[in-house]
């Protein structure tokens, strides 16, 4: 009965500790609203052995404001391919890359290309970058060999 009772007292004592730790994570979230963060999934879907199928994220199309930091965390959901170089360009092709995007965190880009991107199986590459223009722009792996990909539309 002890036992019990010391097991259920180190029970609400770790629930209350959680508690606390997930508010404090909140508030922290609060303070830094002004950094719009999302996760996208870059997901290779091969049809028929084509390495030039089309690759999405999920999700599609990702809306931010002008003038914020963006935050976004990037994984592959295909386990055997690396995507390098991937660029957010105004144009579809891939050629103009925009927003100046950093790799903050994760493996950086091996093509030495101003603004591109690399996202490796079981990693997860975060970037960053404060759009100075609104508009559609193109998040491609189309200079990768294969097809596009996501939107990101700036407001
Ligand atoms: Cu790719």
């Amino acid at each position: 009965m002890l036992k019990f009772k010391r097991f259920l007292v180190t029970s609400l004592s770790l629930v209350m500790l959680l508690s606390l730790v997930l508010l404090g994570g909140v508030g922290a979230a609060q303070q830094a609203s002004d950094v719009q963060e999302f996760a996208l999934i870059h997901d290779f879907t091969v049809s028929a052995g084509d390495f030039k199928a089309n690759t999405v994220t999920l999700p599609e199309t990702v809306t931010v404001e002008q003038g914020k930091l963006v935050s976004i965390f990037n994984v592959t959901a295909d386990p055997d391919t690396t995507h390098d170089p991937i660029f957010i360009s105004s144009t579809s092709d891939g050629m103009n890359p925009v927003f100046d995007v950093r790799t903050v965190s994760g493996p950086q880009s091996q093509t030495g290309l101003p603004g591109a991107f690399r996202v490796e199986p079981g990693k997860v590459t975060i970037i960053e970058f404060t759009p100075d223009q609104t508009g559609t722009f193109f998040i491609t792996h189309v200079l990768h060999g294969h097809s596009i990909v996501g939107k990101l539309i700036v407001k």
